[in-house]
């Protein structure tokens, strides 16, 4: 039997087929179905909104300023919508994202509750044959994957889940009705971004919380606040010209000129005062760009470490609890640095407790709560796993892919991601990523990089189209010299050293290899033009018919 032919029945058979609601799959839904081709996204959940559709934990907020993460593409809509803080809170994320698809009329073509487990590429009949948990099968000529980094929630592998009597919940499948944790006693384990922001506000409704940390993190406090309406003044009259500036900086957020100097060129003094304006100031891109080289000299970097690790010791009032949560192994910035609302000072909170599983990791979750490996034991009547996700290739590899000509992506990555600009990769036709490893994705303001990489998917479909192509593949040649050029620039910076999900490190057994292109955004763009002005340099196209069945 040949891969193609495994699901079921068959139903839609489509131009393209794009798999994730969220920001990613709407607006590729908006700007396909505008070229006049048959499109269908096919999404997991009941609602659009991806990562903000299923992460509903207390606390959950984007540590990007809402004038910044939304969408660009519709000018009206940025100047109408209003964003009461500064950084959105999850639930008004998904507001606007619910806006956006019924602004737009995109729901009537996502087909809910429909969760992608295969992908196989029919050669014979050069489409796509997509399998779901319901056991349909549908056929596209195009399938975009626009399945999201941070979309596939892991629980680890700790013996004895099963026999907890109290109830236990992912940050990253939250339930929608909320959680009440009055008068429970609550453990939480991992403190990376949803372990930090969730930590405060379970703390202050929890009887008792104990805080199991594996490794310390660096954050600096948000300064969240009541959206300021002269800044939204500003930043609305400014919106094109501000968005057109992002695609021209690293980050793809305009407004943080490029530092210009090495923190090891000014005084201990001058240095301290730099820090300390942007730790009032919030946020982590203006922190990170006090000074050129805190991404590339150990030694620059080590400075601004040591001013947030002092932050740490004064915040916190008991020394034997700071110091367990100052970081010391990883340089500040490569993890991706925290943007916190009263973090550190939930742990002089009398019912707060800090353990710290490092030394003694969790040995078994029992029927009353946890032992460590050192024999002590913690009574829980509830408990939340902040422990992340298996980042930027969890999700396709959860999908059973193949080429239809023995590969599989599982093969394919078994050393870690291999892909084209993160757009595409060799061996699987017709197939494209967006936002994908190896391309800036969670290193630069993830919706603008959604439309940047859909724009560009848009334009090549438009070219295959007009030069009636019907289906394409990245050469090996062309892979292999951006996965090289993507390595290089990781092993320029500090970013391989800390032991991040940027490089799998949380997921046991995953290939240590740096996931997300760090060139710049500004430099990612720059190539994905050329690449298309040069007729798709790296594609090799071909095929009689046209893209479409117009
Ligand atoms: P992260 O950043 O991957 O954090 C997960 C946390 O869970 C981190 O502190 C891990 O420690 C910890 N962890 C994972 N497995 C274990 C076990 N077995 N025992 C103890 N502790 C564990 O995920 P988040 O959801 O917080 O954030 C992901 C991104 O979403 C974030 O960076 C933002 O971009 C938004 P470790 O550091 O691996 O030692």
């Amino acid at each position: 039997m040949s891969d193609a032919t495994a699901p079921q029945q068959s139903n839609l058979d489509l131009d393209v087929v794009i798999i994730g609601a969220g920001v990613s799959g709407l607006y590729a839904l908006h700007r396909i179905r505008a070229m006049g081709l048959s499109v269908k996204v096919l999404e997991a959940g009941d609602g659009v909104g991806g990562t903000w559709y299923w992460n509903r934990y207390p606390g959950c907020r984007c540590d990007v300023e809402s004038l910044e993460y939304s969408y660009s593409f519709d000018s009206d809509l940025q100047q109408e919508w209003e964003w009461p803080e500064r950084y959105g809170t999850q639930p008004e994320i998904l507001r606007y994202v619910n806006h956006v698809a019924d602004r737009h009329d995109l729901r009537r073509d996502v087909v809910f509750e429909t969760r992608v487990t295969s992908a196989h590429f029919d050669e014979a009949a050069r489409q796509w044959v997509i399998g779901t948990e319901r056991g349909e099968s549908h056929r596209a000529r195009f399938c975009v994957m626009a399945t999201g980094n941070l979309s596939t929630p892991r629980v680890p592998d700790v013996k004895g889940l099963e026999n907890f009597e109290g109830k236990w919940y992912h940050t990253g499948l939250w339930p929608h009705e909320g959680v009440d944790f009055s008068g429970l006693r609550v453990g939480s384990i991992g403190t990376g971004s949803s372990g930090v922001q969730s930590i405060p506000i379970i703390a202050a409704q929890a009887a008792h919380l104990t805080v199991f940390q594996r490794t310390p993190q660096f954050s600096l406090p948000a300064r969240n606040a009541p959206m300021d309406k002269t800044t939204e003044a500003r930043h609305k009259a400014e919106y094109d010209d501000r968005r057109q500036a992002a695609y021209d900086t690293p980050f793809g957020i305009a407004g943080y000129p490029p530092p210009s100097q090495s923190a090891l060129e000014v005084s201990a003094e001058e240095r301290e005062a730099a820090y300390e304006s942007k730790w009032a100031e919030g946020g982590s891109i203006s922190f990170l760009y006090t000074y050129n080289d805190l991404f590339t000299s150990r030694e620059a970097n080590e400075t601004a470490c040591e001013f947030v690790r002092q932050k740490i010791r004064e915040t916190v009032k008991d020394p034997e609890t700071a110091e367990k949560l100052t970081p010391y192994d990883h340089p500040i910035g490569t993890k991706r640095l925290i943007l916190d609302t009263g973090y550190f000072e939930t742990y002089n909170r009398e019912t707060v407790d800090l353990v710290d599983v490092r030394k003694a990791p969790i040995e078994e979750i029992t029927a009353k709560g946890l032992r460590l490996a050192d024999g002590s034991e913690y009574e829980l009547d509830a408990l939340v796993f902040a422990t992340g996700f298996d980042a930027m290739t969890g999700a396709l590899r959860d999908i059973e892919m193949s080429n239809g000509r023995g590969l599989t992506i599982q093969e394919k990555w078994e050393g870690g991601p291999r892909c084209y600009l993160g757009l595409a990769m060799a061996g699987f036709p017709n197939l494209f990523m967006i936002t994908g490893p190896q391309s800036p994705s969670v290193k630069a303001q993830m919706i603008l990089g959604a439309e940047q990489h859909t724009d560009w998917i848009v334009d090549c479909l438009t070219h295959m189209r007009e030069h009636g192509h019907s289906r394409f593949e990245v050469t090996q040649q062309a892979e292999d010299a951006w996965v090289e050029h993507n390595n290089e620039v990781a092993n320029r910076t500090l970013y391989p050293l800390a032991n991040s999900w940027y490089v799998g490190a949380n997921i046991p057994g995953k290939p240590r290899v740096f996931m997300p292109y760090v060139g710049g955004f500004d430099r990612f763009k720059r190539t994905c033009d050329e690449i298309a002005a040069k007729g798709y340099e790296g594609f090799e196209m071909g095929g009689g018919e046209a893209v479409a069945a117009e």
